[in-house]
C-alpha cells in the first residue's frame, strides 16, 4: 500500500511542466523546403523514450529524415509519399533530442499539426490532439505567406 501511495506521488512530481513534444522553430514560409525538428524534452511519466511515430500531412508533399546517431528510422509511404516516419533507439528522461525532418511545405498559409505518438518502453504518450489547448497537443507549424514573390535570389 505504501508502495503504491509513493509511486503515486513520484508520477505527480513527474507531470511535465515543459513543453511537450513540439516542432522547432515552428513557423516557416510557404512553399520552402523547411528543416524542423520534433523536439522530445522529456520520456513518459519518468520512462526512456524508446520510439517516435510522427504522421506526416497529406498537405506536405515530401518528408525526409534527418538520421541520429544510435537511433534506427522507418519510413512509411501511400502512393509515393512519405505518410509517416518513425525513428527508433533509446534517450533518458533527463534529456531531450531533435527528431530532424526535411518538408516540402504547402504553398499557401495554414496551421499544420503532426500527430506524434511517443512510446517509452511499454507504455505510451499520444501527443495527437489538434486542439492547442489540450493537454496532449499535437506539434504544430504555422505556415505562413511567402515573402517577396521574387526567385531572384534562387
Ligand atoms: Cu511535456
Amino acid at each position: 500500500m505504501r508502495k503504491l501511495i509513493l509511486a503515486a506521488s513520484l508520477a505527480l512530481l513527474a507531470t511535465p511542466a515543459l513543453a511537450h513534444v513540439v516542432m522547432v522553430p515552428n513557423t516557416a514560409e510557404a512553399g520552402s523546403y523547411f528543416s524542423g525538428a520534433l523536439r522530445v524534452g522529456h520520456g513518459c511519466q519518468g520512462a526512456a523514450t524508446t520510439a517516435i511515430r510522427v504522421e506526416i500531412e497529406p498537405q506536405i508533399a515530401s518528408a525526409r529524415p534527418k538520421p541520429i546517431p544510435g537511433w534506427k528510422h522507418a519510413i512509411e509511404t501511400k502512393d509515393g509519399r512519405v505518410v509517416a516516419v518513425t525513428w527508433r533507439g533509446r534517450l533518458s528522461d533527463s534529456e531531450f533530442q531533435d527528431f530532424e525532418l526535411l518538408m516540402k511545405l504547402p504553398g499557401e498559409d495554414m496551421t499544420l499539426v503532426f500527430p506524434t505518438v511517443q512510446t517509452c518502453g511499454k507504455t505510451q504518450a499520444r501527443w495527437t490532439d489538434t486542439e492547442p489547448t489540450s493537454s496532449t497537443p499535437a506539434p504544430r507549424l504555422e505556415i505562413l505567406p511567402a515573402k517577396g514573390g521574387s526567385h531572384a535570389g534562387h
